[in-house]
């Protein structure tokens, strides 16, 4: 028995901080998550699919994207089940009460538990939805999972807390689920963790966002073994009865389905040239150039070196003034007196004026030097 579980599409983003063409690049790839899922499925042989909420980002969805979801959904061929998140909340308009969704798919619209069987499989899954934009009790409250043998699935959209907005799900409540496995959304980075006997896991987004979104995103491919059955046979007697040893989780594994990544990179300013990647890598990098340097870096000239070679760069300024240029504040010139004026501030004033302070050392050093003109 194997499944695969995925979450927090947020199909229809509005990706902000990217050029007008490549959000709508981002955009067009978000929404063919769900084909590339699909794919997943079928390369797996997956028995049953999992999608606890936040398919979609809000309440404008695209009628084409929320075609392309169903359709991917059909062609996964085995039952699909979708317990609605805070975003993308069960309510009468929803995309989710319109009736284009294919037989295979059962989606959640009550804040209680439901169970749907599937004796083809001997599994139970569990599942609720948001029907607001907050939730503040626990889904699981009370809800223990039968003994009987089968396996018991569970497909909620919260965090896993003792409070919060949204569908706190206390980690006693996952234990006393006596659930083999818990298939969660919300939080956007994957990850998991036991309850007792229960298994819980966060997929994280397919595909990252923004800055605070890193690294390779993807889905969750569970496997779990059949019961196992341990005949002894006695020697002179009939077989005895198979004695059950349970049905446990063998393995959670994370597959990467994102078409970018986020990465934030820190680099030497001075070496920043020739870090660049030979080629176009698919990424969108930020880069936070360190190092002390006697000149702010020229952040324009740098990112139209590094753009040819991303989907998407930008430079973040963290260099220092050198050491050495402070030594100098000691000196009985207007340098000395203006370093040490300069330094006073710095160290007096807010941190939120401490960009600005160091650019207005440097302007003045330069200034002050007859040095090159600095400015960008
Ligand atoms: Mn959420």
């Amino acid at each position: 028995m194997k499944l695969l579980h995925a979450a927090d599409f947020h199909l229809d983003s509005p990706l902000s901080g990217l050029s007008p063409e490549k959000s709508a690049q981002r955009r067009r790839e978000l929404r063919e998550i769900p084909a590339r899922l699909a794919k997943l499925a079928g390369e797996e042989d997956v028995d049953l699919v999992l999608l606890p909420g936040d398919l979609f980002d809000g309440g404008r969805v695209y009628p084409e994207t929320v075609r392309a979801l169903a359709r991917a959904l059909e062609e996964m061929a085995v039952p699909v089940f979708i317990a609605p998140g805070n975003h993308d909340y069960f309510h009468a308009k929803s995309p989710y009460a319109a009736a284009l969704w294919p037989d295979n798919v059962h989606i959640f619209t009550q804040p209680d538990l439901q169970v749907v069987e599937l004796p083809q499989l001997n599994c139970a899954v569990h599942g609720c939805a948001f029907t607001a934009p907050h939730r503040e009790d626990d889904p699981l409250q009370g809800f223990t999972a039968p003994d009987d043998g089968w396996l018991h699935l569970l497909c909620v959209h919260g965090e896993v807390g003792v409070s919060g907005s949204y569908a706190p799900i206390d980690p006693k409540s996952l234990e006393k689920s006596r659930a083999d496995y818990a298939a969660l959304g919300h939080i956007h980075a994957a990850g998991s963790g036991k309850a007792g006997k229960t298994l819980w896991a966060y997929p994280g987004c397919p595909e990252g966002r923004g800055f605070d979104e890193l690294g390779p995103k993807g889905a969750l491919i569970v496997t779990f073994h059949e019961p196992a059955q341990l005949s002894v046979t006695s020697p002179d007697g009939p077989a005895m009865a198979p004695v059950e040893l349970g049905t446990v989780p063998a393995a959670a594994k994370f597959v990467p389905v994102c078409r970018r990544q986020y990465r934030v990179q820190s680099v030497e300013a001075s070496a920043f040239t020739d870090s660049l990647p030979q080629g176009e890598s698919s990424d969108l990098v930020r880069f936070l150039l360190t190092g002390e340097s006697r000149f702010a870096p020229d952040l324009a000239a740098l990112a139209a070196q590094a753009a040819p070679h991303f989907f998407h760069v930008e430079l973040r300024d963290q260099t220092t003034l050198p050491q050495d240029l402070w030594a100098r504040a000691g000196e009985d010139s207007l340098t000395g007196l203006f370093l040490r004026e300069m330094r006073s501030r710095l160290d007096s004033g807010p941190e939120s004026e401490r960009e600005k302070l160091l650019l207005a050392a440097r302007f003045g050093l330069a200034a002050l030097e007859g040095g090159e003109d600095i400015r960008p």
